[in-house]
């Protein structure tokens, strides 16, 4: 865990938990439905002193997160519980309760020297737990297998949409920033994302046969490689048991009409990494089907002066926002 500034007596009263109220306040909802979620699904504060309110672990604020994805993905709060509960959380590796939601301070990770590819490098990454530090030394030393090791370890114990969040972006992004202050570390960049990719690939592979009887295209715009959100899109609904269709990277436009015709899929997800290739046209040109498609764009290439024209379609803000409105797409 990071350790703050702070002297040992102002950190002592946080190091001990966070209150319902305190709490509620970092994740913006209600201290009524925290305290609705303790009494009917027993997510809540586990820590107990004589005398004073029960108070919020790191492993009570990952738990209480982790519905909280769930919930707005749509699962019912009953079932969301349920798999947060499933979940291992354990104090080590998580959230500590001094860090805010769902962010923390960036932080300077050095490599181990085992793991130093070409010397005294670093990985700049928020400073989360041992797994997304393992995860970085791993990608660092080029060691693909530990990576998916350690991803597939993480979407078996804590859910996609966690580990997609919590593991995955912290590491991408600074390995995606190393690339961009020193031109070094593509070799690295690739080790993960192939490694990434090939977990994901894993998890919709063992996750229950899907429910839905209409599909969900999920393509990049055309000339777009950033791939790797389409897979986690359909990784966190396959856990949903929603199956999809990945078009995958760079598909052209015509491609992506003749799918939404011969398939009429519930929804359509259009990823853009970048301004250069959110190209509204590949949304514009799309046949109009019966029933009625759901569109999406994501990602930080969409803007509000490149955004398709028709006002029906969404620009999503998220993963869980992006699974969330998919569930509801396909009727779920
Ligand atoms: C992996 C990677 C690649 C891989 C992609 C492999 C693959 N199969 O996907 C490869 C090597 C192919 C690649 C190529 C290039 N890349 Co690249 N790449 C990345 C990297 C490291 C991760 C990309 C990723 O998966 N991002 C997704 C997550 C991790 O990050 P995020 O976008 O910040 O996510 C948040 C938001 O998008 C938001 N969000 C909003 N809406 C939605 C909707 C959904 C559904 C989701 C999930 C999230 C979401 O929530 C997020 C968290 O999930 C990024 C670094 C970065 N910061 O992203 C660079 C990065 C995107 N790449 C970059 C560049 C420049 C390139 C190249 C042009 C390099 C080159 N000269 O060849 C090419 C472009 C090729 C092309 N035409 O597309 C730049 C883009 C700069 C810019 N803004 O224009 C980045 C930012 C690196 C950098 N720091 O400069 N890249």
């Amino acid at each position: 865990m990071s350790v703050s500034n702070e002297s040992a007596t102002e950190q002592e009263p946080e190091a001990l938990g966070l209150t319902v109220s305190a709490v509620a306040r970092r994740m913006g909802v209600a201290p009524a439905t925290l305290r609705t979620w303790d009494r009917r699904y027993g997510i809540g504060p586990s820590e107990h002193q004589a005398g004073s309110h029960r108070k919020y672990t790191p492993a009570d604020l990952a738990r209480l997160e982790h519905m909280r994805r769930l919930v707005i993905a749509g699962i019912p709060p009953a079932d969301a519980a349920r798999a947060s509960c499933e979940q291992d959380f354990s104090d080590a590796d998580l959230i500590p309760v001094t860090q805010g939601f769902p962010s923390a301070m960036p932080d300077e990770v050095p490599v181990a020297p085992s793991a130093r590819a070409g010397g005294g490098r670093v990985v700049a990454l928020p400073g989360r737990g041992p797994a997304a530090r393992g995860l970085a030394r791993a990608a660092q030393a080029l060691d693909w297998s530990a990576c998916v090791e350690i991803l597939t370890e993480s979407f078996e114990r804590r859910g996609v949409i966690w580990t997609w969040e919590y593991l995955v972006v912290p590491v991408m992004r600074g390995v995606g920033d190393q690339w961009s202050s020193s031109g070094r570390g593509v070799e690295v960049e690739h080790t993960l994302s192939a490694a990434v990719q090939d977990a994901l690939g894993g998890s919709i592979r063992s996750a229950a046969t899907p429910l839905n009887t209409r599909t969900v295209l999920l393509a990049c715009a055309p000339d777009d490689l950033h791939s790797l959100p389409l897979w986690a899109v359909a990784a966190a609904l396959a856990e949903c048991r929603i199956g999809t269709r990945v078009l995958g990277a760079s598909l052209p436009a015509s491609a992506l009409a003749s799918a939404v015709q011969r398939l009429g899929p519930a929804a359509v997800l259009v990823w853009a990494q970048m301004p250069a290739t959110a190209d509204p046209t590949v949304v514009d040109l799309l046949p109009a089907v019966r029933p009625a498609v759901t569109i999406l764009v994501g990602g930080p290439g969409w803007r509000d002066d490149n955004m398709p024209t028709s006002e029906s379609v969404v620009r999503v803000a998220d993963l869980a926002d992006a699974v969330g409105r998919i569930v509801r797409a396909v009727g779920g």
